[in-house]
């Protein structure tokens, strides 16, 4: 029956000149870099105190994992779930020490060795992020542009460690890491001085990267924010700030779908980007009314990110990685439904016929560029979609809810 209504579909696509087979072989090698985040609220195994930095995972849902083994199998049952291979996001704070406390500017390699193993044995890649937050030295929010420069050094350290860590990962695993940094920080109250902290900031990074690593191994980027709880008034890691930065020091700009004005869209910023830049990484999440991170869903703005990708030809040029942690639903199926529904927007995308698109909007026919958008919303997509799921041995539609549901009833309720 679903075979029947594949091959309908990929008449009908057909009819528009596009190849629906060629389409899902292109998704099968696009790889999303899943945030282990999501399955503790950003927790991680310090065993330390409150996350901070001015962001937030509400909710107390049950099950959340506490211990490296819980996370593993909680990713294990969400990759299950998810149609071909990707990346795992990992940060600091993950890292497994078997109980010793390992302060963070003294991460090693080898604290990682585990992540390495679960990554070699199920073919996925490894990313990484220093963590500048939930630590007594942020508890000024301020970390690489603090005015106390043993403060400094010992986040400058501590994002050297992890470039290391993520060459290892490269070396590893074959494929390049991604060493993302975010800090948290900025100024609750209008500052005196904006440039002070700026200058800091550029003088730590440079000093971070001052060593080449080699991008088979390893990329670095750096990620902007618009503002965070308890740091309103002032962000020194802005937009505007770190793409400079970028681009003049041969780093990735990392783009967060939640750190911009609201009526601000990141898809709109990519093709710009990609202009100017050889890769860019994106922070794929969903915020509501501010940088809340809710779960990635099927929204058009999604699409739109997933379109722009696809229509500057660039799914080998971005880093796509999600960035969401909410505490309120099952942490699995909250992993779920973001990474199938940053894949089925992407597979919308590659099933647009953008040249001809292209080609109306050059030459101004607006009206039946607007009827063929609006068309192709009602077009089976979702057949395209299941068969998608089949023909990579995942369950189809709501059916992976079931495994959610027994693995929350035989282990999560459990813990
Ligand atoms: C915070 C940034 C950052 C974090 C993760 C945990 O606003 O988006 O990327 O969410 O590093
Ligand atoms: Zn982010």
């Amino acid at each position: 029956m679903a075979v029947d209504r594949y091959e309908y579909a990929k008449k009908l696509y057909a009819e528009l000149g596009i190849d629906t087979d060629k389409a899902l072989d292109t998704l099968k090698n696009v790889k999303i870099s899943m945030h282990c985040w999501q399955g503790d609220d950003v927790s991680g195994f310090e065993g330390a105190g409150e996350l901070s930095g001015g962001i937030a995972a509400t909710g107390n849902y049950p099950g959340k994992a506490t211990t490296p083994e819980e996370l593993m199998s909680d990713i294990d049952v969400a990759l299950s779930l998810i149609p071909g291979k990707h990346k795992l996001n990992l940060h600091a704070i993950y890292a497994i020490t078997d109980g010793e406390k390992v302060p963070r500017n003294k991460l090693q390699p080898a604290h990682f060795e585990k992540w390495v193993q679960f990554a070699k044995e199920r073919g996925l890649g490894l990313d990484i992020n220093p963590t500048l937050f939930a630590h007594e030295y942020a508890a000024d929010t301020l970390t690489l542009s603090h005015p106390d420069k043993e403060i400094r050094d010992f986040w400058i350290e501590h994002c050297i460690a992890m470039r290391k860590v993520g060459e290892y990962f490269g070396r590893e695993l074959g494929q390049p890491a991604l060493n993302n940094i975010w800090i948290p920080d900025g100024y609750k109250e209008t500052p005196a001085d904006r440039k002070g902290p700026r200058e800091r900031l550029k003088a730590s990074l440079d000093e971070i990267l001052s060593e080449k690593i080699s991008r088979d191994y390893l990329y670095d980027s750096v990620e902007s924010k618009l503002f965070g709880i308890g740091v309103e008034s002032y962000t020194v890691g802005s937009h505007e700030f770190y793409m400079n930065y970028a681009a003049k020091n041969d780093v990735l700009c990392l783009l967060d779908s939640g750190h911009f004005h609201p009526t601000e869209a990141v898809s709109d910023k990519l093709s710009s980007l990609l202009l100017y830049h050889d890769k860019i990484a994106l922070h794929v999440t969903r915020g509501v009314r501010w940088d809340s991170d809710h779960v990635v869903t099927f929204e058009p703005e999604l699409v739109e990110i997933a379109k722009e990708i696809v229509a500057n030809d660039a799914l080998d040029r971005v880093f796509i990685g999600l960035d969401y942690f909410d505490a309120s639903i099952n942490r699995v199926a909250a992993w779920v439904i973001g990474m199938r529904n940053m894949q089925k927007a992407l597979l919308y995308a590659l099933l647009m016929p953008l040249n001809e698109m292209k080609s109306l909007q050059d030459k101004g026919d607006f009206t039946r560029l607007l009827m063929l958008s609006e068309e192709l919303k009602t077009l089976p997509f979702a057949d395209v979609w299941d068969h998608f799921c089949e023909i990579n041995n995942v369950p189809v539609r709501n059916t992976w809810f079931d495994t959610v549901t027994d693995y929350e009833k035989n282990v999560l309720s459990k813990r």
